[in-house]
């Protein structure tokens, strides 16, 4: 296969409410549409990097320079017959995981294309439809978490999480656990603690989640074993996990018990699968995280947590959760069991609306 162009637009997308974390509250969203094509195909790829670097120093900015750049003339011409290949090209840039995995979506959707066969067969899934749950920012008051929360289970959602931090932790997760004694429920600290202030996490302990997710910081691994030592809760991994080689490092030194996967924060789908083989070896079990993807980064994620050892339910919502209006024609819809279908048609199987895009677009540039 031989890309001759590339075509990225940084599109701005409104969210329906604004999204808030320990890093801060967005009511917009950004990320780069990749569109690579060879001489019959176009691949779609999303960069999930957004205008902010609270989530990773990777902004949509600096994506769009690594990809401008050095990875698209590095890519652009050449043959490329494999993913091995194609990460092997994109090597010599350190760092930016984002970047690069943006560009490896648009591939695997042209090899998979080529092989007319779904992306989920091509990274080796075995499920038609997945489990999900929500992602729930943080809210003002105690009363509209409860809120929230009892709006996302009335729509079908049958896993909750809740995005915490300092001063907003105990009192709304005791608040949802009282509310909703049943539900399987999770919090995302997104690294606001360290050992020393992170009392409230081990208050969270008696309320029976399912897992705890990245409550220190990225760099703070060996912490995540103390704090793990200390909770019968299993710790999730999210930020700190950024290689297989991560993940193989953080179950030796037992700093968690469950892995979140996002292609995005591993530099593709590539190394996504090889963490979820090492997890899947060491009876690890992992979910899919997301990163408020539009339809493309959705239906990616759809085809990565149909592989066997994707267990517990993914970030992954429908389509109306986060966005009025998608940049692609097809819209993923809630099933009454909590689940969505993984997209079967070649490829990502799925089509850009070009309307919408347009009018999402901040700019575009071709690359060739
Ligand atoms: O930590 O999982 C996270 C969104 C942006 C950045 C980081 C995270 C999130 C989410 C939302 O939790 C997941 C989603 O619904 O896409
Ligand atoms: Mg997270």
């Amino acid at each position: 296969m031989k890309i001759t162009r590339l075509s990225l637009n940084h599109v701005r997308m409104q969210l329906k409410s604004p999204f808030e974390t320990s890093f801060g509250r967005i009511e917009t969203r950004d990320s780069i549409i990749i569109r690579a094509y060879t001489d019959d195909l176009v691949g779609l790829g999303e960069c999930v990097a957004d205008q902010h670097p609270g989530y990773s120093y990777e902004t949509s900015a600096t994506a769009w320079q690594i990809i401008k750049n050095y990875l698209a003339p590095a890519l652009i011409g050449s043959q490329i017959n494999d993913l091995p290949e194609l990460h092997h090209r994109m090597e010599f840039v350190r760092g930016h995981p984002m970047a690069k995995a943006g560009l490896e979506m648009a591939c695997w959707d042209l090899l998979s294309k080529q092989r007319s066969i779904p992306l989920s067969t091509a990274l080796g899934g075995i499920r038609t439809r997945v489990e999900v749950g929500v992602s729930i920012g943080i809210q003002d008051s105690v009363g509209e978490l409860l809120h929230t929360v009892s709006r996302y289970i009335d729509q079908g959602y049958q896993r909750i999480k809740i995005k915490i931090k300092p001063g907003k932790d105990i009192h709304q997760t005791q608040a949802v656990r009282r509310s909703f004694p049943q539900t399987p429920l999770q919090v995302d600290a997104n690294s606001a603690y360290t050992l020393e202030t992170a009392s409230p996490i081990r208050q969270l302990d008696d309320l029976d989640l399912l897992l705890i997710e990245q409550p220190l910081a990225e760099d703070d691994m060996w912490d995540h074993h103390y704090l793990q030592k200390e909770l019968k809760t299993p710790i999730c991994l999210d930020e700190s996990i950024l290689s297989p080689r991560h993940a193989r490092q953080a179950i030796d030194m037992q700093a968690c018990k469950v892995v979140n996967i996002k292609a995005g924060r591993v530099g593709g789908l590539a190394p996504a699968v090889k963490i979820h083989d090492i997890c899947l070896q060491h009876r690890i079990p992992v979910w899919c995280g997301g990163m408020l993807e539009t339809g493309i980064g959705r239906a990616a994620n759809l085809a990565l947590a149909s592989l066997p050892n994707f267990t517990l339910p993914g970030d992954i919502s429908a389509t109306d959760r986060y966005y009025q209006e998608d940049i692609t024609k097809e819209r993923f819809i809630l099933n009454p069991d909590s689940t969505i279908d993984v997209p079967l048609k070649p490829g990502l199987g799925i089509e850009l609306d070009h309307k919408a895009l347009k009018k999402a677009t901040l700019y575009e540039t071709v690359i060739q």
